[in-house]
């Protein structure tokens, strides 16, 4: 019997005991194939030996991204129509986004073309400008450029565990206000990649979009982890604080959050696909390619709404003086 070794960085973890059955046609009480090698000291994890146009098992799949934050899967060359079949097997697949238009015939994908002005060259954690964010992210590489355009994450589960005890006990109740800002990384209006229509249209959208109040420390739904909720593409300061106090504060929890030690930066091949939690993570796509060639297509799971560890639930303010700014 093949059995794979355990908590190794270097050894395989885990067992597919469905992919085996798969190949060979049996029910076989083994283990087999998938090896999982870690990617920092922190996070993050490279997943070999599943097709993910097969059978693979779902949930050994979220376990292993609830534990390693960011999954990467190589040389699965995975169509639109396997990445939402993916996608639903996973979860719920959402629309592709609340104002940026889909994929034609596959509505829960967002093509993010540069050249046509997507590119997330901010950090931030998906869509947290609605009351129920995405779980998780499935990101297809369509088009590598030869150089550049890495992606990069930060894991905010081993931020917020890092900072200070009184740090942590400070900003453990305190909630913020996300709001929608797609011009800060779908193109900014001078950004020729966008049609100044297609600017003043997305503008328009977003206006309609309300802005809601997260807590600054989520608990994970499934883990009990908590992590910090606040991001610089969405997160436009605390609730209740001086402007001084709050942009002085998120500065610092920002500078914390993306110290390189928190980071992992993934140097893109065609045929990949990258999973993260949405939940404790954030990611910034380096804009280093110049005018060349870069596309990636996303699907965003359905999640919960997130809950501070005092019970806070997220939540569009009815009192609407508390998003003022
Ligand atoms: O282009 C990338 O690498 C990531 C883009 C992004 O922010 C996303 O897919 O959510
Ligand atoms: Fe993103």
């Amino acid at each position: 019997m093949l059995l794979l070794a355990v908590g190794s960085p270097h050894k395989p973890d885990i067992v597919y005991q469905e992919l085996l059955e798969f190949r060979y046609g049996v029910a076989m009480n083994l283990a087999v194939s998938a090896k999982t090698t870690q990617i920092t000291g922190v996070f993050g994890a490279e997943i070999d030996g599943v097709d993910l146009r097969r059978d693979f098992a779902e949930g050994e799949v979220l376990t292993l991204l609830e534990k390693h934050l960011v999954l990467v899967f190589r040389d699965q060359f995975l169509s639109p129509a396997d990445q939402v079949t993916l996608a639903r097997s996973l979860g719920e697949p959402t629309p592709a986004h609340p104002v940026v238009p889909g994929h034609p015939d596959h509505p829960e994908i967002l093509v993010l073309d540069a050249q046509k002005g997507g590119k997330n060259a901010r950090w931030h954690t998906d869509v947290t400008f609605v009351a129920t964010p995405p779980a998780a992210s499935v990101l297809v590489a369509e088009h590598v450029p030869d150089w550049g355009g890495d992606t990069m994450w930060v894991d905010t589960r081993s931020a917020y565990e890092r900072l200070h005890p009184a740090l942590r006990d400070a900003i453990r109740d305190l909630r913020a206000v996300h709001r929608i800002s797609p011009l800060a990384y779908w193109g900014e209006p001078f950004d020729t990649a966008l049609s100044r229509e297609d600017a003043q249209k997305l503008h328009e959208d977003s206006l309609r979009v309300p802005p809601v109040v997260h807590p600054v420390v989520r608990v994970h739904p499934s883990t009990g982890r908590p992590s910090l909720f606040v991001n610089p593409g969405f997160t436009s300061h605390i609730v209740g604080m001086s402007r001084t106090e709050s942009d002085g504060l998120l500065a610092l929890l920002y500078a914390h959050m993306t110290q390189p030690e928190l980071a992992l930066r993934h140097r893109w091949r065609p045929g990949d696909v990258l999973m993260w939690d949405n939940r404790a993570t954030m990611h910034y796509a380096i804009d280093d390619y110049g005018a060349t060639e870069r596309i990636v297509r996303r699907v965003t799971l359905r999640g919960t709404t997130p809950t501070g560890p005092d019970g806070f639930v997220s939540h569009v303010p009815s009192d609407p003086t508390v998003t003022v700014r």
